[in-house]
């Protein structure tokens, strides 16, 4: 048992306390949810950028697709000597599409895992020999503090991915007015969001034939045994996709296929077949809901790509919110703003 109990604090050493907390809660509470973003450990991340590469999975291309047509257009509309803040960076793809266009000042990449942070760091140092990075490790669903070095130079933040499709429209209006007071005065963002489609396109992007968003979804199951000294039964769970319209989201669950009991931490908890732990929301806009949660996130829409498809949009939008000059009626008449398609 000595082994056993050295093992645990060995275990439990490296394990974040957020981690430990937010699942003892989320399988004590009714109904069962654990907070998405503990899908993204070093296994989960792997999964995740293999779903990026889905054929069903249509968000990633789409929007790098996007990129690379407006790109130039972008970089008029932000123009020159901007520092670019990227929220989440992670692998950075996307971003060597912007920064090629954008003559920046300089490159923030933000992000959690600072093993991701420092190999897209040197990769990207490679590519632009010339554009000084300063990357910084943390949440950026807290508050951060921007490098020094930036300080004195306008600010365009980069939040691709629609990301802020994983949080409820309270926080992401809340996360957008963090990320504004970051950025400070004058800055501008570019954020990606995914439109509202029919669920025959939604559904499989979530749940593909290969079923890799299902050992997506199933790899927090393992996380927690592995981390937490859990003994979920994994293979009594289902991978479980919903497409709720009145909420316009994607809810992934983790249904238990029996009735299971297990412990966590130490902990007993039991499920009854069919019951589930809701594991991540992707939340979908219409074009207008998209503007109206920027100009809630106190920013004001300036122009916006989208895709032949107009499956997902690229929305680059200025600090405050009183009417810019690119979104003004230009003939009197309610007009549609700068909205461009490209393919
Ligand atoms: C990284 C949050 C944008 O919601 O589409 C992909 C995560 N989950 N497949 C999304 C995800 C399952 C993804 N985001």
């Amino acid at each position: 048992m000595l082994l056993c109990e050295y093992q645990r604090q060995s275990l439990f050493a490296e394990v974040d306390p957020a981690f430990r907390q937010d699942v003892l809660k989320g399988l004590s509470v009714s109904p069962r949810a654990i907070p998405a973003r503990w899908l993204y450990d070093g296994r989960g991340s792997e999964l995740f950028e293999a779903i990026t590469a889905l054929p069903e999975y249509y968000p990633t291309r789409t929007e790098r697709s996007i990129l690379s047509h407006a790109a130039s257009e972008i970089a008029a509309s932000i123009g020159p000597r901007r520092a670019i803040v990227e929220f989440g960076s992670g692998s950075a793809t996307k971003t060597r599409i912007l920064l090629s266009e954008a003559n920046a000042a300089a490159y923030v990449p933000i992000d959690i895992s600072g093993e991701f942070l420092r190999e897209s760091v040197v990769a990207l140092s490679r590519a632009f020999p010339d554009l000084p990075i300063f990357p910084v490790e943390g949440d950026f669903t807290g508050t951060l503090a921007l490098p020094e070095a930036i300080g004195g130079m306008p600010k365009l933040g980069f939040f691709p991915g629609s990301t802020v499709g994983n949080l409820l429209v309270p926080d992401a209006v809340d996360l957008l007015r963090a990320m504004a007071a970051t950025l400070g005065a004058g800055s501008m963002l570019l954020i990606g969001i995914d439109r509202i489609k029919d669920a025959d396109i939604l559904l499989p992007a979530y749940d593909d034939a290969q079923g890799v968003t299902a050992a997506f979804n199933l790899n927090l199951l393992h996380r927690i045994n592995r981390e937490l000294v859990g003994s979920v039964p994994v293979d009594a769970f289902n991978h479980l996709v919903r497409w709720d319209d009145v909420e316009a989201r994607i809810e992934m669950h983790l249904e238990a296929a029996r009735d299971v009991h297990f412990s966590v931490d130490g902990r007993l908890f039991s499920m009854t077949k069919g019951e589930t732990i809701h594991t991540e929301n992707s939340l979908k806009y219409g074009t207008r809901e998209a503007r109206l949660l920027l100009r809630a996130g106190g920013r004001s829409p300036i122009a916006e790509w989208t895709d032949q498809n107009e499956f997902f949009s690229l929305i680059l939008a200025r600090v405050g919110t009183a009417p810019p000059a690119l979104w003004e009626r230009n003939d009197g008449g309610a007009k549609a703003p700068a909205v461009r398609l490209s393919r």
